[in-house]
């Protein structure tokens, strides 16, 4: 089986002007010789590797050891572009994939659909990576997640979910999170979430009358409506009359205290 498609994509690729062959996840596709050479990969410039890397996993396995800004080739995104990341390589081992960051109010979290889709923010300071990056990142092999939360005291929470991925567009981004570890810091705030698709304030998709994204200003898969909020309101502690608003996990700190700092990463189940 392995023999004629590859014959054919190498003869399709040979007859694009100005294309090589390269390897992707056992795959042979074509790509521009400007992607294939001189092309940044784990941090560092030189001939595409054999296979691409396509999560921090993989940058980290290649040398891309330090926490930073790499770029990852996830499967089923046809772009020789890449898609630029933050890796964490420090914390548990390292290979993850930052997914989301709270840590300042620098950046608005209240926003539509179609950026929650894409992303925004900085990958260096507080971002959402974007759910279609976070759908193809965590289907592509079996994930694991973490998150790590801090209050207003210092106080360092972590919460692990051995089985962690985000269906496509056409779910509307349905969240699958299973297998929440009971050895976690704080009881689990996402389970009541899973099954749910994601809710924008201008996208409704919840299973509550009114619109939980506009009630509770955020965006979050939620159901009617939730037990987290983590991209609420940047509120800075307790705040009574915001009631579900803030960066909430309310199995740790209740509906109307806001997290200081949160960070969502991704990363393979070893
Ligand atoms: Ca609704």
């Amino acid at each position: 089986m392995d023999i004629f498609p590859r014959t054919l994509v190498l003869l399709l690729c040979l007859a694009g002007s100005g294309r090589a062959v390269f390897t992707r996840n056992q795959t042979d596709r074509c790509c521009p010789d400007a992607c294939c050479n001189g092309i940044m990969f784990g941090g560092l410039t030189g001939n595409a590797p054999e296979f691409l890397p396509k999560n921090c996993q993989d940058i980290r396995e290649i040398g891309g050891g330090k926490n930073g800004l790499y770029t990852i080739y996830p499967t089923n995104i046809e772009s020789c572009d890449g898609v630029r990341v933050y890796c964490d390589q420090s914390t548990d081992g390292g290979g993850w994939t930052v997914i989301q960051r709270r840590m300042n109010g620098w950046v608005d979290f209240n926003r539509g659909w179609d950026e929650y889709r894409d992303g925004f923010g900085y990958l260096t300071g507080e971002f959402w990576l974007g759910l279609d990056i976070i759908h193809h990142i965590t289907t592509q092999s079996t994930s694991e997640m973490v998150i790590y939360m801090e209050d207003w005291l210092n106080t360092i929470a972590r919460v692990q979910y051995w089985n962690f991925w985000v269906g496509d567009e056409a779910s509307n981004y349905t969240l699958s999170v299973k297998n929440f570890d009971i050895g976690s810091d704080v009881p689990d705030g996402l389970r009541v979430h899973h099954g749910m698709k994601f809710s924008t304030f201008d996208r409704d998709n919840d299973r509550f009358l009114g619109n939980c994204a506009v009630d509770y200003t955020g965006a979050w898969w939620y159901n009617a409506c939730l037990e987290s909020n983590l991209n609420g309101q940047y509120l800075r502690g307790n705040n009574p009359a915001a009631y579900g608003q803030g960066v909430v996990w309310t199995p740790w700190t209740g509906y109307t205290y806001s997290l200081k700092t949160v960070v969502m990463m991704v990363r393979p189940v070893q």
